[in-house]
C-alpha cells in the first residue's frame, strides 16, 4: 500500500483548564472531583500525540465572570449577567457568575500540581478580556464581529500541526470543555472527548446532560478504559 492511501492521523491532547482554583479541597471554584483528573491526564500525556497542549482561565482582577464585579446582590453559581459585544451592543448573551478565580498572578491560576507539565508544548491563555466570558478555548461567543482580545491562538496552532484528531480532557465538562469541544469541532477537527478524564461543575448530571449534545455535534465520548 502506498503512502498516499493512509488518511492522515495528527492527534492532538488538548488539557483544558487543570488549575487550581478548579480543584478541590482549596480551588475558588473547585469541580467536585476534580483532582481526579490529573492521573489519568498525565497517562494520556505520555502518549505520542502529534501536539500537546494545555489552556489556562487567566482573568483579571474585576472580570464580569466574578459575582463579586456587580454589586452586593449578585451570588456566585446563583446570579446571571447579561454580557454584551464591545463592538456591538445588539449581541448579547447571558451568562452564570462565578466566585473570584484563576485571577492572573496568584496560586489558584497555576496548573494543578500534580499535572505533569513536562510534555505540553504550549500553554494558551483564555479568558483575559475583562468585558467577556470565554469558555472555549478558541474564542468568546459573541462573534458579530468577533473580539480579537477573546480569540486565542488555539485553532492557528492546530492549523500550524496540521492536526486531523483533537482528544479534550480537564475542566470543568460542562462549561470550558463543552464549549471548546463544541468549537473543535466546528472548526473542522475530528473531536473526542475522553470521558475519564473529565470532571463537571454540576457533577455527574451535569455530565449527563452534556453528553446529548456532543452526540448531536458529532462529538464522540471516548473512554480510556473501553469495554
Ligand atoms: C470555567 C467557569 C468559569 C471552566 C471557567 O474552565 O470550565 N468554568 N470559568
Ligand atoms: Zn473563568
Amino acid at each position: 500500500m502506498s503512502d498516499s492511501t493512509v488518511p492522515p492521523f495528527r492527534p492532538a491532547l488538548l488539557v483544558v483548564d487543570v488549575q487550581e482554583d478548579f480543584c478541590p479541597p482549596d480551588g475558588a471554584l473547585a469541580v467536585p472531583d476534580g483532582r481526579a483528573v490529573i492521573p489519568v491526564i498525565n497517562a494520556l500525556l505520555a502518549l505520542p500525540f502529534a501536539f500537546k497542549v494545555a489552556t489556562k482561565d487567566h482573568h483579571p482582577p474585576g472580570h464580569v465572570s466574578f459575582a463579586s464585579s456587580h454589586g452586593g446582590d449578585a451570588q456566585p453559581y446563583v446570579s446571571h449577567t447579561t454580557i454584551a459585544n464591545p463592538a456591538n451592543p445588539a449581541e448579547t448573551y447571558t451568562s452564570r457568575l462565578w466566585p473570584d478565580h484563576c485571577v492572573a498572578g496568584t496560586p489558584g491560576n497555576a496548573l494543578a500540581r500534580e499535572l505533569d507539565t513536562r510534555s505540553i508544548q504550549r500553554v494558551v491563555l483564555k479568558g483575559q478580556d475583562p468585558r467577556v466570558e470565554m469558555y472555549s478555548a478558541f474564542r468568546s461567543p459573541l462573534r458579530d464581529p468577533p473580539l480579537p482580545s477573546a480569540v486565542s491562538e488555539l485553532a492557528d496552532l492546530l492549523k500550524e500541526q496540521e492536526i486531523t484528531d483533537v482528544f479534550v480532557t480537564g475542566l470543568a465538562g460542562d462549561y470550558c470543555v463543552f464549549h471548546s469541544a463544541v468549537d473543535s469541532a466546528e472548526g473542522g477537527w475530528r473531536t473526542y472527548v475522553v470521558e475519564e478524564a473529565v470532571r463537571s461543575v454540576g457533577g455527574e448530571e451535569a455530565w449527563k446532560g452534556v453528553n446529548k449534545d456532543f452526540e448531536s455535534k458529532g462529538i464522540r465520548v471516548v473512554q480510556v478504559d473501553g469495554e
